[in-house]
């Protein structure tokens, strides 16, 4: 595996280059065009810029987290062909420019969900948590209102105001769309990717529905084992793969995390490792990354990714606000770099731990 770190770009990201290099084990970003709306093109001198940027920095990009689907691939109506050819397109120009790993979601309106942004920890660090109370008594179109507030002058992905000011517009058009659709549509758009995808040797890794069920009466699909061996199998190629979350998979107790990477191999090109703590099975709060402080054991996690050879990009996930940081939820410097120390701390013991067997 490799350790990297995402980075949002100069200019929305408060984590710099040179901090990211600074911390031990972590050799490659994963990163964005962060300016550009799901659909549009991305140009190969754009990617070459971005690219020369972090290369100037002695890292590399590792992978593209996201290049964001259209609704109406989602949804399978309006444009939907013109929004494939561009995203064709824009993974040919990343494929030209030696970036073979992309990660994206199917997720109908909302990306990730969280009810708050900066819980108050008894070691008074802030994270971000979520209620299930708290979403049933939402109105949707609020949703954003109710947390642009602790967003801390960011833009969270997902959550762009551009997006947000029409949620009734996108709730309209997903009226239709139950969870069956929503698998035809996702089956539609892969096969129509993979010829580029096999061209450039891009490994498209799919990220997990955040919390793992459906909000607000949305079909979701990428939530368990069991739909993501469908989502596979379906689109039979290894370059339909899949991003491991653990803090998306994990929303749900149900689903057994170690059980679902061994599950993956040879399909997993991507992997989120982080921590949740659990008050309640509706209540949770992203903890820091080590076992102890949250419901997962992280060993197990890191050694299924041992046992299935995992050799894609991981990262640590969402970190807590600590030491008076001010920078986006869940991505600021310290936490997540704690996050990789202790990540690269339990491979190395796996390894050297399997390699005296
Ligand atoms: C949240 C992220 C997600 C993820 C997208 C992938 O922190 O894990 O926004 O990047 O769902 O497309």
């Amino acid at each position: 595996m490799e350790m990297t770190f995402r980075w949002f770009g100069s200019g929305y990201d408060t984590v710099t280059l040179k901090q990211i290099r600074q911390i031990p084990g972590v050799t490659g970003v994963i990163t964005t065009l962060y300016n550009k709306m799901p659909g549009e093109l991305w140009t190969q001198e754009e990617i070459r810029a971005l690219k020369e940027e972090v290369e100037a920095s002695g890292l590399h990009i590792s992978g593209i987290e996201s290049v964001n689907i259209h609704d109406d691939i989602k949804t399978g109506s309006g444009d939907r062909d013109l929004y494939i050819e561009n995203y064709i397109k824009t993974l040919e120009n990343l494929g030209k420019e030696d970036i073979h790993m992309v990660c994206y979601n199917f997720m109908p309106v909302f990306d990730w969900t969280r009810t708050e942004l900066a819980r108050v920890r008894k070691d008074g660090s802030t994270v971000m948590a979520y209620t299930q109370a708290k979403v049933d008594s939402i109105d949707p179109e609020k949703m954003f209102e109710s947390i642009k507030d602790s967003m801390n002058g960011t833009v969270m992905p997902g959550w762009e105001p551009e997006r947000m000011a029409k949620v009734k517009e996108l709730f309209e058009a997903y009226k239709d769309i139950d969870d069956e659709k929503l698998f035809d549509n996702l089956k539609y758009f892969l096969e129509k990717i993979m010829p580029v995808c096999n061209q450039y040797d891009i490994k498209m890794a799919i990220h997990p529905d955040d919390p793992a069920w459906s909000v607000f009466g949305l079909p979701r699909i990428i939530i368990n084992k069991e739909n993501i061996l469908r989502m596979m199998k379906m689109v039979d190629d290894p370059h339909n793969g899949v991003t491991f979350c653990a803090g998306s998979y994990g929303t749900n107790l149900a689903n057994d995390l170690p059980d679902i990477i061994r599950s993956l191999k040879g399909r997993l090109h991507f992997a989120h490792v982080r921590n949740l703590k659990f008050n309640s099975p509706d209540d949770f709060e992203e903890s820091a990354h080590l076992s102890s402080d949250g419901s997962f054991d992280m060993y197990e996690i890191m050694k299924a990714l041992y046992d299935i050879d995992f050799d894609g990009p991981i990262r640590p996930d969402h970190g807590r606000m600590i030491w008076d940081e001010v920078a986006m939820p869940g991505y600021g410097l310290y936490d997540r770099a704690l996050g990789a120390t202790y990540l690269n701390g339990l491979w190395e013991a796996i390894v050297k731990g399997e390699m005296k067997k």
